[in-house]
Parts: structure tokens; sequence; C-alpha cells
């Protein structure tokens, strides 16, 4: 999921430790929705939300109306803007990779996100079909699954899905310490050279 430039939304600024954005952007995202809420209904029907979302992001069809379906959870035609608000704030997070900070954040509203059919666990085809949301491969799923599933189920629980992203976070500060460390290691000729000079 990419989202296309020059839109509204590269002008949000989203908080990297709660992935949500200021009360300012939120007011102005509210703002925004209102325009898009044509009918002055409080919500966008099926077809507003495709059109908003097919022109801020490079997503298909089939997944703009999947993303309507799972953020309409009662069935009720309509997207409000609590969810809207939560959508945009998935796209910014995707769009500064955060997919994973955001997951851990709100695992609990990512959960039933994910939980297509209400069933209060997330199958390995739910998973399938929602992965593009949060970046997350093909072919990382099945080792997930593995992973993760500890009941042994072939579905992740609420407490199973939380223990994946805590560890999608420790893999994370992982990777970004032995960046850091390689940063470090990368710098410190130059600064011993410098040391020689003077
Ligand atoms: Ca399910
Ligand atoms: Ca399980």
């Amino acid at each position: 999921m990419k989202l296309r430039p020059k839109c509204f939304l590269h002008f949000l600024c989203l908080d990297k430790i709660y992935c949500l954005l200021s009360v300012r952007n939120a007011r102005a995202l509210a703002y925004y929705f209102h325009l898009l809420d044509v009918h002055r209904k409080n919500a966008l029907n099926d077809l507003q939300f495709y059109h908003f979302l097919h022109y801020v992001t490079d997503l298909r069809k089939d997944e703009i109306m999947l993303v309507f379906d799972l953020l309409d959870w009662d069935g009720k035609g309509e997207v409000g803007f609590d969810e809207f608000y939560m959508l945009v704030c998935i796209i910014m997070s995707h769009e500064n990779h955060l997919e994973k900070q955001f997951m851990y954040r709100h695992s609990h509203h990512v959960f039933e996100l994910l939980d297509i059919d209400g069933g209060h666990t997330i199958g390995l085809a739910e998973f399938n079909a929602t992965r593009f949301l949060f970046n997350i491969k093909e072919e990382d799923l099945s080792r997930i699954f593995k992973d993760f599933d500890i009941s042994g189920d072939e579905q992740l629980n609420y407490k199973e899905f939380k223990m994946f992203t805590i560890f999608c976070i420790d893999r994370q500060q992982r990777k970004q310490k032995e960046k850091l460390k390689k940063q470090e290691l990368a710098d410190k000729p130059a600064t011993d050279m410098q040391t020689t000079v003077v």
C-alpha cells in the first residue's frame, strides 16, 4: 500500500510512538472527512469510500472493498469518522514504516479488524487477505503461525496475536540498535583520522 504523491494526507504528521495524529491534525482530518461526506450523514458509503481510497492509495478495488467491509463491522453500509481516522493512521503508519508499531500500540483494534468473520481468532486465510494493511509478507505467514499459535488450533487468539506484535517490536528495536552500532563503527575511523590530523 502506497500513498499517492501530493494528496492531503502527506500534510499530516503521525506521532512515532503512539501512531496517532495530534489534536490539530485530527481536526484537519475531520474537516476533510466532512468535505467527503457530501450527503451530510457523518459517514461515507462504499462508493465515496472507494473513490477516497482509490485517490489517495494504490490499493486495488477488491482490497479497497475488503477494507470497507472490515471497517463497516456492523454491516450498516457506511464508515464513520472513528473508523476513517483509524484507517488514515494505518495508512500513515505504513507510509512512515511504523506498521508494526501501530499493530503493537493498537493491538486490540487491529485484532478485531483482521478477524474478518468475527470469531475472535485470526486464521491463516484472514491474515493472508489483510496482510497488505501492515506490510506482512506472504512467506512470513506460515512461520508466524508456527511460532505464535501456541494452542495449535491453526488460529491466533488475541493473546497469541499480542505476542506476535511484541516480537515484531523487539525485532525492530534490535535491528535499529544493530544499525546504530554499524553507523558508529563506520563513523569511528573518520573521527580517529580527525584526531590524528589535529
Ligand atoms: Ca476469525
Ligand atoms: Ca491458537
